[in-house]
C-alpha cells in the first residue's frame, strides 16, 4: 500500500520509483550470481558461501512460511544487487499471540549511498511489519546509524539494553 510510505523523499524518488535502472523486489536464487553476497561483505564477514550453501539456506528460509522477507534493490544496468534489508517476523505467545519484527542486515553499496535507498528499504520493511501485524519492530545498529533510524520512528529505549554473547 503506497500510501503507507512516509513522505520526505527528494528528486522524485520513492519506494515505487527507487531511481533510474533500479528495481526493488524480493531476494531470488539467481541473486547469488548478481553479487548479493559481495554486497553483504560490506556489512560484515560472509565467508565462502557456495551456490549449494546459498540455495540450501534460501530454501530453509522459504520453508518458514511468512517469516523471512529479504528485499533487494537491483541495478538493472549492471545486473548487480546494490542494496538489501531483511525483515524477520518472530512469532510470540505474548501480546495475544502476536509477532515481533526484526530488521536485519541493512546494506546499501558504497557506490550508491546518498540516493535515499536506505530510506526506501526501511520504509518498505516498516510498512511490511505493520501489514504483517507485528506489535513492534526492532533493530540493533552502530552509534553512527542511530540518527538514520530515528527518522522512521525507532527510538532508543531508556532502561533497555542490547546484549550479545558471541561464539
Ligand atoms: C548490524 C546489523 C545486523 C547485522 C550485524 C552484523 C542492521 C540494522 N543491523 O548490527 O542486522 O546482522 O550488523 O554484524 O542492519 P556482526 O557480524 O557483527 O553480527
Amino acid at each position: 500500500d503506497p500510501s503507507k510510505f512516509k513522505a520526505g523523499y527528494k528528486n522524485g524518488v520513492s519506494p515505487l520509483h527507487p531511481g533510474e535502472h533500479l528495481h526493488i523486489r524480493p531476494l531470488s536464487i539467481g541473486d547469488y550470481e548478481k553479487g548479493y553476497l559481495d554486497l553483504l561483505k560490506q556489512l560484515t564477514a560472509v565467508g565462502d558461501v557456495s551456490k549449494e550453501d546459498f540455495i540450501g539456506r534460501f530454501s530453509q528460509m522459504k520453508s518458514c512460511e511468512d517469516t523471512y522477507f529479504i528485499v533487494v534493490i537491483e541495478d538493472l544496468k549492471s545486473g548487480q544487487i546494490i542494496g538489501s534489508a531483511t525483515l524477520v517476523k518472530e512469532q510470540k505467545f505474548i501480546h495475544h499471540v502476536s509477532s515481533r519484527g526484526r530488521v536485519e542486515d541493512v546494506i546499501v553499496s558504497d557506490l550508491y549511498r546518498g540516493q535515499q535507498l536506505g530510506k526506501i528499504l526501511l520504509d518498505v520493511l516498516v510498512a511490511l511489519s505493520q501489514d504483517l501485524g507485528c506489535y513492534k519492530v526492532s533493530l540493533e545498529c552502530k552509534d553512527k546509524n542511530v540518527e538514520f533510524y530515528t527518522q522512521f520512528g525507532f527510538q532508543k529505549t531508556e532502561g533497555q539494553n542490547f546484549m550479545q554473547l558471541r561464539f
